[in-house]
């Protein structure tokens, strides 16, 4: 059989993605043979199937839709709602793209989240006290995978900065982290032990409070699906998605970097900055295009995700020299 080599960007997302490193799975399921690995394959697990009406309703429903900020306005058509809530990464849920079964067993009350780390006085603030606390609005973000894929969507939610605020870091903190929710019961992903779960994220404090920095608890003017990160997640749309966590239960200022869930797993393919650059490869695949969700049309990427104007200058200090910032 002759088999066309493809350039990266015309790969199947099945194969650009973290989870073909399929190497190290492979030898992981071979030293485990017959072990729980291969007892409990997470796919074969049984989800809760749930049709749409069943569908348990989110109590901050009341809170949208919320004011649109125009300041950040994206030159290209929105994504419809049905492909940006039905193709998602969501690795606690499944390693491929249909996780929305899987994940509606994720309870979205009682949410809590844990500040701590360096602050002035750590806290644990449940999701609704949370919300009425925090000035919400809308934002079109554009969104690039790491895969190659791209989607343009209005989140609702508040800036990363109100909540640092709130939290009121000690002058020595330089990060911020943040964490998934962990339990297997809810999410057979993390059965998967070959994967550090929980899922980490971390952004350099003035990352965190760049304006740009966004946690998004809704999306299309109501409240944000269980599969795209209910009931908050982070959207720093100048990086590459991974960086952007879901369901986030924890908060924590750190003066040492994180070490985050792909860079951990990958650390050939995948950094902490994660910037995203048309013209720094992945290792398997180039970056130059991305395929809109809906229509799959393939368009140039543009440097900084089109965001240079807001975030070119956190990357000039001589703090960044030999930093890996697109990867
Ligand atoms: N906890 C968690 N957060 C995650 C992921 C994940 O697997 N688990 N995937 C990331 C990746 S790779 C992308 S592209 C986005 C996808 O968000 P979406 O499904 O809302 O489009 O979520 C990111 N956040
Ligand atoms: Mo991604």
């Amino acid at each position: 059989m002759l088999i066309k080599s493809k350039r990266g960007w015309e790969l199947p997302d099945s194969q650009a993605t973290p989870e073909s490193l399929f190497r190290i799975r492979r030898s992981l399921i071979k030293t485990a043979a017959a072990g729980p690995l291969l007892a409990v394959p997470a796919l074969t697990l049984p989800i809760a199937a749930c049709a749409e009406e069943e569908r348990e309703a989110d109590p901050s429903a009341g809170l949208y839709p919320v004011p649109r900020n125009e300041t950040y306005t994206v030159a290209r058509d929105m994504t419809p709602e049905k492909y940006a809530t039905s193709y998602n990464n969501f690795y606690e849920f499944g390693s491929h793209k249909n996780i929305v079964k899987a994940a509606q067993k994720l309870p979205l009350r009682p949410w809590t989240v844990t500040i701590d780390g360096m602050v002035e006085k750590p806290f644990t603030i449940g999701i609704d006290e949370l919300l009425a606390k925090m000035p919400l609005e809308e934002r079109v973000y554009r969104h690039r995978c790491v895969e190659a894929w791209a989607m343009t969507v209005p989140w609702s939610g508040f800036a990363l900065k109100a909540l640092v605020e709130l939290a009121r870091p000690s002058s020595g903190a330089k990060y911020l982290m943040m964490q998934t929710f962990k339990d297997a019961a809810v999410a057979p992903g993390q059965k998967q032990v070959w994967y550090p779960w929980p899922y980490t994220e971390g952004l350099t404090l003035a990352e965190a409070t760049n304006e740009l920095a966004f946690i998004a608890t809704g999306i299309y003017g109501k409240p944000i699906p269980k599969q795209n990160g209910a009931p908050l997640r982070l959207a720093v749309p100048w990086k590459y998605g991974f960086k952007s966590v879901k369901s986030i239960v924890r908060f924590s200022f750190t003066d040492k970097r994180p070490t985050t869930f792909w860079e951990t797993f990958g650390p050939r393919e995948y950094g902490f900055w994660a910037n995203v650059n048309p013209d720094v490869d992945h290792p398997r695949w180039s970056q130059a295009k991305e395929r809109l969700l809906g229509s799959d049309e393939k368009v140039p990427t543009r440097i900084y995700n089109g965001y240079g104007e807001f975030v070119t200058d956190l990357y000039a200090g001589p703090g960044m020299r030999g930093q890996k910032l697109f990867m």
